[in-house]
């Protein structure tokens, strides 16, 4: 009787279990293969595992639920349950993550993990509830560089009336405007065909995302430009935070940063090794960007975000 008794209420368990247990919609702009993708399937594992499968995560890549624009707007409203994306449309959402796209204001990986680990990073994170949104942790794209189907870029001058595609974020169009290069804000979806027809020159990404989006096929000069950090963040809708218990809370935390951290490791990965890929498939790849040149140039823009920011502000992520 007590071996029947076991047995029913492993059942009842198991049924309440069921009964509770959700499959949430995460969306991004990259293929599976990509550093989004492995970041969303080790925090699908680690977020299943920590919540003895009550939440799963069903993953729809390849922008299939949209631009990253939408994606986030979706979250807002409720109808995307997570997103992993860039940084660059959520500054017309969470104002303060634009601080985060200034050009050459992080040195290298560590120092952004540093920031963004750190209590300045968390400053930002915490903005996000006031802005319908629940930030989950920080992720990463990468350092961007520069591709375009014209001319080799070394310095300045050679970027000078390129159009080139920025993302929806008004502190990469005005670093391009000053460098005199013209810019046009496209969502990512766009952005392949845009390449292919010649309505823009060029874009800039991360070494992972140009692999992945294939666009040596339609681009023949890359520069490694590194001009600026892409953070990327794990984003969370309110409607599903709100139905969470304090530890499914802290499940969901500990899961993205798991995911977070996977993300970060492929898309390391991907900028060491993919260079040479992107040679392989046809690619000619400037390396010795006169950065100096660069920087200079961009001083007119330094100071308009000084005023944006405030210097103090910057000087402290520096
Ligand atoms: O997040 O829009 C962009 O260029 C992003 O870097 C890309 O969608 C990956």
């Amino acid at each position: 009787m007590l071996k029947r008794l076991v047995i029913g209420c492993a059942l009842a368990l198991g049924a309440a279990a069921q009964a509770e247990a959700a499959e949430l919609k995460l969306g991004y702009s990259l293929a599976p293969t990509s550093h989004y993708g492995v970041g969303a399937t080790a925090m699908a594992e680690d977020l299943a595992r920590r919540t003895n499968g009550t939440w799963t995560i069903k993953q729809f890549p390849a922008n299939a639920l949209g631009g990253e624009r939408e994606m986030v707007e979706g979250a807002q409203i409720g109808t995307v349950d997570l997103v992993v994306t860039s940084t660059g449309p959520v500054g017309n959402f969470v104002p303060d993550t634009l601080v985060t796209d200034v050009p050459f204001l992080f040195r290298d990986l560590k120092h952004a993990h540093a920031v963004l680990d750190g209590p300045i990073g968390q400053r930002i994170l915490d903005e996000f509830p006031k802005h319908g949104l629940i930030a989950l942790a920080w992720g990463e794209n990468g350092f961007r560089s520069l591709t375009n189907s014209k001319r080799p870029v070394r310095t300045p001058e050679d970027a000078k009336g390129l159009k080139v595609r920025t993302m929806e974020n008004q502190v990469h169009m005005t670093a391009f405007r000053t460098l005199g290069v013209l810019p046009t804000p496209m969502a990512f979806p766009e952005l392949f065909t845009a390449l292919q027809q010649g309505t823009v020159d060029g874009q800039e990404n991360p070494i992972g995302v140009i692999l992945s989006a294939k666009f040596p096929q339609v681009q023949k000069y890359l520069t490694l430009t590194q001009h600026v950090y892409s953070p990327a963040l794990i984003i969370l809708s309110p409607a599903v935070w709100e139905k969470l218990n304090a530890e499914e809370k802290a499940a969901f935390k500990e899961a993205a940063k798991v995911g977070a951290a996977a993300m970060r490791r492929k898309a390391a990965e991907d900028a060491q090794n993919g260079v040479e890929e992107l040679r392989k498939q046809g690619m000619e790849v400037v390396t010795d960007l006169d950065r100096k040149a660069f920087e200079e140039a961009l001083k007119p823009a330094f100071a308009e975000y000084a005023k944006k920011f405030g210097q103090a502000k910057i000087d402290e992520i520096r």
